[in-house]
């Protein structure tokens, strides 16, 4: 899978790739990300991006020439499943539009700054919008980082265990169960002696169970849509 990322600020961008799982998977080359500056593609000597909106307010706006160039010489290369935007008033992400993506090939996901883009980008160049919540970021570059990082952690290889994404909280509508490490009792804390007992059946049982319970209680939302589904 390839990824560009289109930013007026790559530096935001290169911490959350250089380490760990997201590191391992370049490294391994399951996945390529290229993360593009917008200002080597800006307008006259000042490389200008953003511009004052038509009708007056508060706010630059996005200009569509530099990142049509730019949209336009990725697309001149290879074909793109999506043309994302990163913005607030995207549809919201979730697990299963991160499913959905993690089998796409070519993806862009396109920073939002500013007061927004020029509406004619979102008209001719963006195929998806994206927001990771309800609430406002500065930038779509925090967003971005988190869509990619739940994306590439789905393709296959990327995790040690291919088991334990499919066993991740929210892959089958479900929160995780609660998980112990040594010592079995801390202090007087104990581990529930269930997890302790060797036996496979009963501690899959138990661990069902305790998502269960977290999920009706924490997330009572998740868990009626599920039963809705079941009827
Ligand atoms: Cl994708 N961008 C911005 N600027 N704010 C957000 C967001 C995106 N998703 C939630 N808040």
């Amino acid at each position: 899978m390839r990824i560009d990322i289109i930013t007026v600020l790559p530096k935001l961008l290169e911490g959350p790739f250089a380490d760990s799982i997201l590191k391992r998977a370049i490294d391994k080359d399951l996945v390529d990300i290229h993360v593009h500056d917008l200002r080597t593609y800006g307008m006259g000597k000042h490389r200008q991006v953003d511009d004052y909106q038509f009708g007056g307010g508060a706010g630059m706006v996005m200009m569509i020439e530099p990142i049509e160039t730019l949209i336009n010489a990725l697309k001149s290369e290879r074909e793109y499943d999506e043309v994302i935007f990163m913005t607030p008033d995207g549809e919201v992400f979730d697990q299963s539009t991160a499913n959905s993506l993690s089998l796409q090939k070519n993806l862009i996901l396109l920073c939002g700054h500013y007061k927004g883009i020029d509406e004619r980008i979102r008209e001719t160049l963006i195929t998806k919008e994206i927001s990771i919540g309800d609430y406002v970021l500065s930038g779509g570059e925090l967003a971005a980082a988190v869509v990619t990082d739940a994306v590439v952690r789905l393709i296959p290889g990327v995790l040690n265990n291919e088991t334990s994404a499919l066993s991740d909280s929210f892959q089958d509508d479900l929160l995780s169960p609660p998980v112990y490490t040594r010592p079995s009792d801390y202090k007087g804390l104990k581990v529930p002696e269930v997890l302790l007992s060797g036996d496979f059946n009963r501690i899959d049982a138990w661990r069902q169970e305790q998502a269960e319970q977290r999920t009706k209680t924490r997330r009572p939302d998740i868990w009626n849509k599920k039963s809705e589904l079941k009827d």
